[in-house]
């Protein structure tokens, strides 16, 4: 069942890469069970009311596998699946990277790499003060752990205490100009996650 799905968001991902002529196959496959995991098996989300108060929020800061998640987001009836048709064409619905105003399910517009994790630890933060039960989740790129920002957010959540928040890192070890530890060496790049205060490897 669950590589069942993983194989169909793929093949949709094929699709759509090919009639656009677009690049990053290999960062949308590489988040594809990440995201189907949490969109399948965790989130607290209904694509009927997709904007309810105490959802769950999924936010995909390595937003260049945005194929991925739109290919999800169909298939979890928050649009039709004929949109993925139009995805990086002139005049359709779907843009290369994300803008929430562009489909449900989309939580915020992202692109330049580095500001998902602390547009997710002000959500979260928002969350606790008004008891909301509603978690966040932010899917980072490796690569994208190079920017300064995302270590700044780093040290914000557990200053606050944001049990609410999770951060996911989509460690593939490759990024843009080759493979992520020679462009700036992590390692150890859990080690370093956990001296921030992020305590539970999944
Ligand atoms: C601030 C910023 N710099 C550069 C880029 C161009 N860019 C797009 S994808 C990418 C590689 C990102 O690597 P990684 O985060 O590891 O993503 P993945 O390998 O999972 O696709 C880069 C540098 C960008 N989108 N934003």
């Amino acid at each position: 069942m669950f590589e069942d799905i993983c194989k169909s968001i793929r093949r949709d991902v094929a699709k759509m890469m090919h009639k656009s002529y677009s690049s990053h196959i290999g960062g949308c496959y590489s988040v594809t069970e990440i995201l189907v995991t949490l969109y399948f098996e965790i989130l607290n989300i209904d694509p009927k009311n997709p904007r309810k108060d105490d959802r769950d929020i999924l936010l995909l800061s390595k937003a260049h596998s945005s194929p991925t998640l739109y290919a999800i987001l169909s298939k979890k009836g928050f649009f039709p699946k004929e949109n993925l048709d139009t995805y990086y064409q002139d005049g359709g619905k779907l843009p290369g990277h994300l803008d929430k105003e562009a489909a449900p399910g989309i939580e915020f517009s992202f692109g330049s790499l580095g500001h998902g994790l602390s547009v997710g630890a002000g959500m979260a933060l928002a969350n606790k003060r008004m008891n909301n039960p509603g978690r966040v989740f932010v899917i980072l790129g490796d690569g994208e752990c190079n920017e300064g920002s995302v270590w700044e957010a780093a040290m914000f959540a557990p200053h606050h205490n944001l049990s609410n928040l999770t951060a996911v890192i989509d460690y593939n070890k490759i990024q843009s100009f080759g493979a992520t530890n020679e462009v700036i060496n992590q390692e150890p790049i859990f080690d370093k996650w956990k001296s921030f205060g992020f305590n539970r490897r999944l």
